[in-house]
């Protein structure tokens, strides 16, 4: 790239936006519906970020499809037929390109293209985003919706190039190959929502099944089934109210059953009757209204603990299976009603790292401490550098140079979870200390856009060239994420990748913010409504004089 383009000061469009998910598809049509000239970028072949990529048999969503969409268009509420509670990933990415069509923003975008660096120039207050194919763009303001899972983790097991058979990671299923595991000796290695998805499909066609599993997970039932059509009559009589109205719950989500009890307004028998309810309307970890307490997390989870373990058949199996050493939400739980059985058919084996940890991959197979496992095809689910990865795996460069990698080198810093001090005009929706992983995606990827979307239009309707979050919003929000992790029975504690335990060597922070959706909309809407004190505005550029 030529310093000259650094310097140009005339942008090649208003708006660049990466990724082409939930995010980046409203991203694209609210662009140009505030009258800005846009261009986008996406890595895959075609829209549907995460579930484009994890096209991984059995791969589904574990909300409900009619809460997880869109509801910015009354008529796209209204022009689509969800055939399932919790659609499937093929659906969904049908469903994500039906829109995108809709909205006629496919032309925006340009596909099969990796955005590698984004470079922020103060002189022209312009960015450069350069991308795999060698070209450059220059942006007033760059949108980054990469999603929060879709960088995949990098294996962290020895020997893993020297397997002679077929390897394939969940978090990058061949689309182009028609992956045939018939008949074959499969290992699985990773339990978490993936691997739990996958394992009982896998099951069907495998000959032999070897889980390898690390940490044991919760695994609770599943929503699933044809739609009530008392649900898609109220869904479609008035849209934007259910808009309204996910952004005033905790999660983004309208749960079907909340318990309306208090755990301790219960006895032993009142707790007992509200756990089965709660198990029976399949929202087990809402079985109280106090449910947060770690007292009713324990009892939450000791329940679910006991219903895992009389799924299982093979005594040992189940002991292995039931997560003892971690809370209820302290790693993002699963959700499966025929995970727990599939241990229970004869050529499905689970093998426990923590009593036999792998040592290496050989040609033939996988190598633990106590045998070798000769396998045919080896499948990852092993997760991601989850929700800084995207951002980390790009070269993101602010004023005078400022490297983002640098700035978050201790992990991720930024104000409302979507702006960071020194890059000016860069949106990062989907990223860390937002609602993001624990709320729904969908919701949160309208709300965070709409905010996006009014503090560029605040900015053009002032005549302000950019804003960027203050260093001490910055530390504010740092410490109310953590005052709210530290409510939250595990957050902290137990390793996961809300908190980056589950790459080696990234920086343990928590990044996920648990202040609940609504709270989290109503403290961005206050910035908005006081011209955003939290902030700071960059000064008038060349690019702003000459215009
Ligand atoms: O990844 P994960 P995922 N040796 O990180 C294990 C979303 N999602 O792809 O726990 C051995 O949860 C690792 O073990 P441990 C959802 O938010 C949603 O399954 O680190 N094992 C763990 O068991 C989800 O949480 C849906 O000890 C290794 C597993 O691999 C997120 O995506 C469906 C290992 C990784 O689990 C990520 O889920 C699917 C190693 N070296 C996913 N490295 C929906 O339904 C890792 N592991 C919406």
């Amino acid at each position: 790239m030529s310093s000259e383009l650094e310097n140009s000061t005339a942008p090649d469009c208003d708006v660049i936006v990466v990724g082409a998910g939930f995010a980046g598809i409203y991203a694209l049509w609210k662009a140009r519906q505030c009258g800005l000239d846009v261009r986008g970028f996406e890595r895959g072949s075609d829209v549907g970020g995460t579930w484009y990529w994890n096209a991984y048999p059995g791969a589904r969503c574990d909300v409900a499809s009619y809460n997880y969409a869109y509801f910015f268009d009354s008529e796209i509420v209204r022009a689509w037929d969800w055939s399932d509670v919790c659609a499937g990933q093929n659906e969904i990415q049908r469903y994500l390109r039906f829109v995108a069509e809709r909205c006629d923003v496919l032309g925006s975008v340009t596909f099969d293209t990796t955005v590698v660096s984004a470079t922020y120039a103060k002189e022209t207050g312009l960015w450069t985003v350069r991308t795999s194919n060698g070209e450059s763009t220059v942006c007033r303001y760059l949108v980054l919706a990469v999603g929060a899972l879709s960088e995949p983790k990098a294996p962290d097991i020895e020997g893993v190039d020297d397997f002679a058979g077929k390897a394939y990671f969940t978090s990058s299923w061949p689309r182009d190959e028609d992956v045939d595991l018939k008949g074959k000796r499969v290992g699985v290695i990773g339990t978490g929502s993936s691997g739990v998805q996958a394992i009982p499909e896998i099951a069907k066609v495998a000959s032999d099944v070897f889980v390898f599993q690390r940490t044991a997970n919760y695994v609770t039932p599943t929503s699933g089934g044809p739609m009530d059509p008392d649900i898609v009559a109220a869904l479609r009589a008035d849209p934007q109210a259910v808009r309204s109205e996910l952004r005033e719950t905790f999660g983004g989500n309208q749960p079907l059953y909340v318990g309306e009890e208090r755990f301790h307004d219960l006895d032993e028998t009142g707790r007992e009757r509200a756990l089965w309810q709660a198990w029976d309307a399949r929202e087990v970890p809402l079985a109280f209204r106090d449910a947060h307490l770690p007292e009713a997390n324990a009892a939450i989870s000791e329940f679910i603990r006991k219903r895992m373990h009389e799924q299982v058949e093979d005594p040992w199996t189940a002991d292995q299976i039931v997560p003892w050493d971690h809370p209820y939400g302290g790693k993002r739980p699963c959700m499966s009603d025929v995970y727990l059985q599939t241990y229970n058919l004869p050529h499905v084996r689970l093998i426990s790292l923590k009593e036999t940890p792998i040592e290496r991959i050989i040609p033939e197979g996988i190598v633990t401490s106590a045998e070798t496992i000769p396998l045919d095809v080896i499948v990852y689910a092993t997760g991601f550098d989850a929700i800084s990865g995207p951002v980390r795996a790009m070269n993101i460069t602010g004023i005078d140079g400022v490297a983002m990698n640098d700035v978050w080198q201790n992990g991720p810093v930024n104000y409302m979870g979507t702006m960071v001090h020194r890059f000016p005009n860069l949106f990062l929706p989907s990223s860390a200390m937002s609602p993001s992983v624990l709320s729904n995606m969908a919701t949160l990827a309208e709300q965070q856009i709409d905010f996006i979307f009014d503090k560029i239009m605040w900015l053009e309707a002032n005549g302000r060239p950019g804003l960027h979050p203050s260093e001490e919003s910055q530390i504010h929000w740092q410490k109310e994420n953590l005052r709210f992790a530290e409510r939250i029975p595990g957050a902290l504690d137990t390793d996961s990748w809300y908190n980056g335990a589950n790459v080696p060597g990234k920086p343990r922070q928590y990044m996920v913010y648990r202040g609940g959706f609504k709270r989290y909309h109503d403290a961005c809407y206050a910035e908005l409504e006081s011209d955003f004190p939290g902030y700071e505005l960059v000064r008038k550029t060349e690019a702003n004089r000459a215009s």
